[in-house]
Formats: structure tokens, sequence, C-alpha cells
């Protein structure tokens, strides 16, 4: 008995590491529990068959490919009406020189050197860095998705938990089934950028091509158009804004960075009325992951509702397609509260 399971083992690993190198679904994807096979490289049809339509994965994207008419139509289109503001600053975010020669009365409603979050040029909507619901949180992760992120995604489920994804394209080309994943399991999927650059310092048509291409690899990999977007490193200006709106996406920003001052700031009543703080987390990799369960466990002490933007905001249609929905805030309910708690002790933390 005993011999013969092991001899059905040996029979059946050859296909078995096939398979978890080279899954096919995304419940294939989602069932992998151990990190280092989780990350293990795959191909995926989808992406492998549609990579000419794509710029190079990881590499700042300054133009759109030759032969994509209609980004190149679309673009045109918007042309006329983008902000005449210049790029500053490099796309790896050195601002130094920009802000010393940055004119003070913000024309450009830059938000790294004035914070601003309520654009100059007309049309453009201030940007949401709030939820307007009482003691709740905008619960929100960027940078993803992450190769190991089912271990995220797995205590998420477990405490019926979900948040709104900032996705990077290039990361979404790399890690379909895991972006899927965030799909099946309720997520919000917003868009971030394909490459993370400092949007500021992009040409008109590299900011379009960073968020166009984004768009599209969302679309391909997991049949969802976002309509919101985060800039990285909060670097934004009304001609960042512009492009992004005329991509039918609303920029979100944040409260605060520090997850402590949050906290304090709800100890000292600042969510008591009408509002709530829009979360920023560290950028998902395999120890922030465990450090935003352990946030959570501060969260769920400090507020009495935890949602995706999108809830909070009842968008109850997050997507272009309509055949996507969320829960409306009072539907939602969405009690704050730690399921399971002794299984996560404290000294689980890498803090
Ligand atoms: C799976 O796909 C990856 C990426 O294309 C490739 O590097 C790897 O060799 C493939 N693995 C198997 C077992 O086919
Ligand atoms: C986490 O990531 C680092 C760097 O990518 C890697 O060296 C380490 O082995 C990973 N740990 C786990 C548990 O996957
Ligand atoms: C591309 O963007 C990254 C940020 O993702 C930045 O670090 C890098 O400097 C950029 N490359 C160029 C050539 O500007
Ligand atoms: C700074 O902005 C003000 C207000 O729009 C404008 O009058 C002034 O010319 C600008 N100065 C420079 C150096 O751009
Ligand atoms: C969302 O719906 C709730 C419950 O109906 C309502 O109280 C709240 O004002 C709505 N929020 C927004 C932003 O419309
Ligand atoms: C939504 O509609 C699209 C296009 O008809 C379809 O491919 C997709 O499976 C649908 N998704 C859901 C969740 O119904
Ligand atoms: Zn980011």
């Amino acid at each position: 008995m005993r011999h013969g399971t092991f001899a059905l083992l040996l029979l059946l690993s050859p296909v078995a590491s096939v398979l978890a190198d080279n899954r096919t679904t995304e419940a294939e994807e989602a069932a992998i529990n151990d990190p280092t096979a989780e990350c293990v490289p795959y191909s995926y049809a989808r992406v492998s068959d549609a990579l000419t339509s794509f710029p190079a994965i990881g590499k700042n994207v300054t133009a759109l490919l030759p032969n994509d008419a209609a980004g190149h139509a679309k673009f045109q289109s918007i042309s006329p009406g983008i902000p005449n503001i210049a790029p500053r600053g490099t796309l790896g975010g050195d601002f130094l020189a920009a802000l010393e020669a940055y004119n003070l009365t913000d024309t450009a409603c830059w938000w790294i050197l004035a914070r601003c979050i309520n654009p100059v040029v007309p049309g453009l909507s201030v940007d949401l860095w709030r939820v307007p619901e009482s003691r709740t949180v905008g619960y929100a992760f960027e940078d993803g998705p992450s190769c190991s992120h089912n271990r995220l995604y797995n205590f998420l489920a477990e405490q019926g938990q979900t948040a709104t994804m900032f996705f990077v394209g290039s990361n979404v080309m790399k890690f379909p089934l895991e972006a899927q994943r965030a799909v099946v399991d309720g997520h919000e999927i917003c868009a971030h950028t394909w490459s993370n650059p400092a949007m500021t310092a992009a040409t008109n048509e590299g900011a379009f091509a960073e968020l166009w291409y984004t768009i599209q690899a969302i679309k391909l990999v997991t049949g969802v158009t976002p309509t919101c977007w985060r800039p990285p490193l909060g670097d934004v200006d009304d001609r960042i804004r512009y492009i992004s709106s005329q991509l039918g996406l609303t920029t979100i920003m944040w409260y605060d960075e520090s997850l402590n001052m949050v906290v304090n700031d709800a100890v000292q009543g600042y969510f008591d009325s009408n509002v709530g703080p829009i979360l920023r987390t560290q950028p998902l990799n395999n120890v922030t992951m465990q450090t935003a369960i352990y946030d959570y466990r501060k969260l769920t002490a400090a507020f009495d509702h935890i949602v995706p933007i999108g809830v909070a905001l009842n968008k109850t249609q997050p997507y272009a397609e309509t055949n996507y929905t969320l829960p409306n805030f009072a539907a939602c309910a969405c009690p704050a509260s730690f399921l399971h708690y002794s299984q996560y002790p404290l000294s689980s933390s890498p803090r």
C-alpha cells in the first residue's frame, strides 16, 4: 500500500512540476502556497501571443509603439487639450533641480511640491485622498500583482476582506494569473502605470503610453478596463491629470503614508464625521505582505469599516464593462474585525 502510493507519487511528480511551472489557470496559481514555487516563471498564451502589441516589460515607455493605430489615434485626439506644462525631473523621481526651479505660485498643481489636489486647469476633478464615510478605511495596495501574493490574498480571503489594487502593467503581464485572482477574489483593480516612473517627468506621449498600455494589459489579462489610477510617488500635476482623465481614470492619492499616523488620527477622532482615510501601503513584496497582515490588526482596532475605495464611494460598477459589480457601502457593511486573531501572534511581524 505504502509502496504503491510512493510509486504513484514518483510517477506523478514530473507532471506536477510542469503544471506548477507553467500553470494555466487562476485556480492552479491560487492553490500554490510556497512563495518560491509561486515565483517560478510561467508562460501564459494570452500574454505571449500579445507581446508584440506591448512595450518591453519592466522598461519605461517613452513612446507609443509604431504599429499601435488605436493608441496613436487616441493620443492625437486628446493632444490639443493637454495643458502646456513642461516635464520636470527624471523618470526615476529625482526632483531636486526641478523643485529649485519651480514657480512657487504652483500654476500646475504639482502634488510633489505643493501637495496640491485641487486642479488649476478647468474641468479636472479634485484628486481623491479620503472617503466620505465615518471611521472607514479606503483600503489599498500598490505595485502588484506580485508573484508571491497568495499569502496576502489568502489572508484577505480568510478575513472576508477586499481592497483596491493599483496594478503595474508590466507586473500584470509577468503575473497574469495572479492578476486574475484579484478579480476572482472581488478586489477592485485600478491602474498604477506600466513601469512606475515619476509621471511629471514623462513627455505627453510617454505619460499617455504608460497608462494606455497598463489599461490594455489589465483588459487583456483580466477582462476589465480600470477607471481609476494612482500616480507612482504621488507625482501628478494638471498635465498628467488631464491625460489620465482623458483615459477615463480618476486620480486617487492617499491620506497619509504612515499607518501609525492614520491610526493615531482615528484615535483623535479625525474620522468621526463622514470622512475616512485612503491608505498608502508599502509596495507589495514578500516582506511587506507580512507587514500588511500586522497592520490589519491595528486598522481593525481603530476603524469601524475597511473597504475598497470604490465601495466607500458606492461605485457599484468599477469598470468600463458593466457586468462587473462591487457592493455599495450599505450592502457591504464590512465590520472591521480580525478573525482567527490568535493564529497571527504579534511576534510574527518583521517590525
Ligand atoms: C515555463 O515557462 C517559462 C517562461 O516562458 C519558461 O522559462 C520555463 O522553462 C517553462 N517551464 C516548463 C517546465 O515548461
Ligand atoms: C522574499 O524575497 C526575497 C528577495 O526577492 C528572497 O530572497 C526571499 O527568499 C523571499 N522569501 C520568501 C519566503 O519567498
Ligand atoms: C525608468 O523608470 C524607473 C522607475 O521605474 C527609473 O528608476 C529609471 O531611472 C527610468 N529610466 C530612465 C532611462 O529614465
Ligand atoms: C509664476 O506664476 C505666475 C502666476 O501665474 C506668473 O505670473 C509668473 O510669470 C510665473 N513666473 C515664472 C518664472 O514662470
Ligand atoms: C453611499 O450609500 C450610503 C448608503 O445608502 C449613503 O449613506 C452614502 O451617502 C453614499 N455615498 C456616496 C458617496 O454616494
Ligand atoms: C462580462 O462580459 C464579457 C463580454 O461579454 C465576458 O467576456 C465576461 O466573461 C463577463 N464577465 C462576467 C463576470 O460576467
Ligand atoms: Zn507604487
